[in-house]
């Protein structure tokens, strides 16, 4: 069992699984081994019904699929379709929020008023929009227009593009690859990566780092924006994680996903005092809601909401037989949770149209009706907590105090209002470089080992680190997102965090927040006159998984970010695609992927690439 998680909380509900008999991630894993060798590679196609065809990297078999689509094409298709996917999945989440404040500003969604109007309106000034002697309504109403039109926008490029140095937007015109529409990027994936279109590798990771930086400086800053102004920008916020925070005297509801837009209400129609009479009513001394995965990254950083934990414990929540509802809306949902849940009283309730899950009760989410939907999905939860059995329940004692909500706003106030503190203690050497880590969890990997070992080498390394998504999460679990932590950092990094009363790992919010990160970069190069590849910074997604992951590895390479996978990605059928995207993308986007599934190398790896990049700026390595 050890082998399976560093977690004492995730181990434990392990063993209770099985107690249970309950089948998880983990035995459906063992269940599909050996995997497929092909996949693996990424060398099977299954684009047209000639297929489907697999290519032998070994040479011994065939090299070539029916139509003649070698193993180039075939991976490098196989990738670009990933990153389509990963693409749309965050632009269509960041149309979902826009869609909300359009709504809104209509008055058709009286639930969601704009909370950040110092927010909307840098925003709108940035889009153009005149802001003097306007309603806030007025203002929300063009900006929402105007942001939706991103999505299939004819003027050319998109507009968050501007944010990144001249170097950088110059780099992405010369090849071709700065994003045109949102929505254009995607399609045209799709188009090129059907039978017959574009063959030649090069030509289609070029159209696939043009889809991600239209997810980058696109859709999931538009996620990440309108969250801001519909919910309030994040500021430092203190709270618990891991399965500990499930209360045994409660009705405990977990909100699971993506979106803010359910959740953010939820959290609010849970207090309301009819609900709270009727959890008493049956029992309970009150309602705990509780987040997980990146929906819980939402409402952690706005509301300090207990977060239950990453994507590999989502059926771990449901094992402690304490959980009355499982809410969930897009992305990340195991399609396993009914399934696990029928073993217990837990009721798992879809809200989605986008997203439904045989087993599961769906209570439509409608935007113009938030409240009395969330309402009646806690009623649900409360009505359920008589089905509780007692003999099932086994809540973990594990939980973990953390401080989050480091919005760009927020590590701004963190340093007096500009960046120069920050800038300052990079170009001292107090501070080496700023490492992001993103991304998922794997059961193929020992469940958050890569995340805590890599994280814990970089910052003795005196190396910043913000994180997002599961990534954040596993930090939150082992107390490295609180001040305290500091003192197992580098001198410099210690300096600097005793003085600013900051943890040295800044939790910067869900997957689509990614985009702070990126804002964060670009506004240091400006600051510093350089582009975004001559900064000692690199990325990593030690634990990823999901197709939005290699979008945003994609996007992050391509704005010009050294970025070690923790992983190995279906590419290595191709030696051509492999070597593009780990060598060749150096001389073209000023930065490579590298791969490296030891975290203390892969954090040797990045503490190497910022000495480097500081060497060359003239400062000391
Ligand atoms: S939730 S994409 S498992 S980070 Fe954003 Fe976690 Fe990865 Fe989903």
């Amino acid at each position: 069992m050890s082998e399976k998680s560093i977690d004492q909380a995730t181990l434990k509900m392990l063993s209770k699984a099985k107690a249970d008999n309950v089948s998880l991630a983990w035995d459906r894993l063992a269940a599909q081994e050996p995997q497929c060798g092909f996949g693996q590679l990424g060398v099977c196609c299954r684009n047209c019904n000639m297929g489907p065809c697999r290519v032998d990297p070994f040479g011994d078999g065939p090299s070539e699929g029916v139509c003649g689509a070698t193993a180039d094409t075939i991976v490098a298709r196989n990738l670009v379709r990933a990153i389509a996917a990963g693409a749309a999945s965050h632009s269509d989440h960041g149309r979902g929020i826009a869609s909300t404040l359009y709504a809104s500003a209509k008055g058709h969604a009286p639930d969601y008023p704009v909370k950040d109007e110092v927010k909307l309106k840098a925003l709108a000034k940035e889009f153009g929009i005149a802001v003097e002697d306007r309603t806030s309504q007025e203002i929300a109403l063009e900006v929402a227009e105007t942001v939706l039109d991103e999505f299939g926008t004819r003027k050319g490029s998109l507009q968050f593009v501007n944010r990144v140095p001249l170097k950088r937007k110059e780099i992405w015109d010369k090849l071709g690859i700065t994003p045109r529409g949102i929505d254009r990027e995607v399609v045209e994936c799709m188009h090129r990566t059907h039978i017959g279109v574009d063959n030649d590798y090069v030509s289609l990771i070029l159209q696939g780092m043009r889809t991600a930086l239209s997810d980058g400086w696109g859709g999931s800053i538009v996620a990440t924006e309108i969250s801001d102004i519909l919910f309030g920008t994040p500021q430092p916020i203190k709270g618990s994680c891991n399965l500990g925070v499930l209360q045994a005297d409660q009705v405990n509801i977990i909100l699971h996903g993506h979106e803010p837009t359910l959740s953010d209400i939820l959290v609010h129609a849970a207090r309301a005092p009819e609900l709270l009479a009727a959890a008493k009513e049956k029992g309970a001394s009150g309602i705990n809601v509780c987040g997980m995965c990146c929906t819980g990254n939402e409402i952690l950083m706005r509301h300090g909401v207990p977060l239950a934990g990453n994507f590999l414990q989502q059926e771990l929540a449901i094992v402690t037989g304490a959980v009355e509802a499982m809410v969930v809306d897009i992305q990340c949902i195991m399609p396993s949770l009914p399934q696990v849940a029928a073993c217990y009283h837990t009721k798992v309730i879809s809200t989605s149209p986008k997203a439904k899950f045989p087993g599961a009760e769906h209570i439509p989410f409608d935007e113009h009706n938030a409240m009395e939907v969330a309402e009646k999905i806690v009623l649900a939860a409360v009505e359920n907590f008589s089905n509780r059995r007692p003999e099932r329940v086994n809540i973990p004692s594990d939980r973990m105090d953390y401080m989050a909500g480091f919005s760009v706003e927020a590590i701004l106030s963190a340093l007096g209002g500009s960046l120069d503190p920050l800038l300052n203690a990079i170009k001292s050497g107090a501070i080496k470089g700023i490492v992001g880590v993103v991304g998922c969890n794997n059961p193929k990997y020992k469940h958050d080992q890569s995340h805590i070992n890599f994280v814990n080498e970089l910052i003795k390394n005196n190396v910043l680190v913000v994180a997002t998504g599961c990534a954040a999460i596993a930090c939150g679990k082992y107390g490295l997102l609180l001040p305290e932590a500091a003192k197992n950092a580098g001198d410099g990094l210690r300096a600097v965090c005793e003085a600013l009363k900051i943890p040295p790992v800044l939790h910067m919010g869900s997957c689509v927040d990614i985009s702070r990160i990126m804002t964060v970069a670009a506004a240091i190069a400006n600051a510093l006159g350089v582009d975004i590849s001559d900064l000692p910074l690199a990325g990593a997604a030690p634990e990823w998984m999901s197709e939005k992951a290699v979008s945003i590895g994609t996007y992050v390479v391509s704005s010009g970010i050294f970025t070690i996978l923790g992983t190995v990605p279906p590419v290595l059928g191709s030696k051509n695609v492999a070597e593009l995207l780990t060598s060749g993308a150096e001389g073209v986007v000023g930065a490579v992927f590298a791969v490296e599934e030891d975290p203390v190398a892969a954090a040797d790896l990045a503490v190497k690439h910022i000495e480097k990049k500081r060497l060359a700026l003239g400062l000391e390595p």
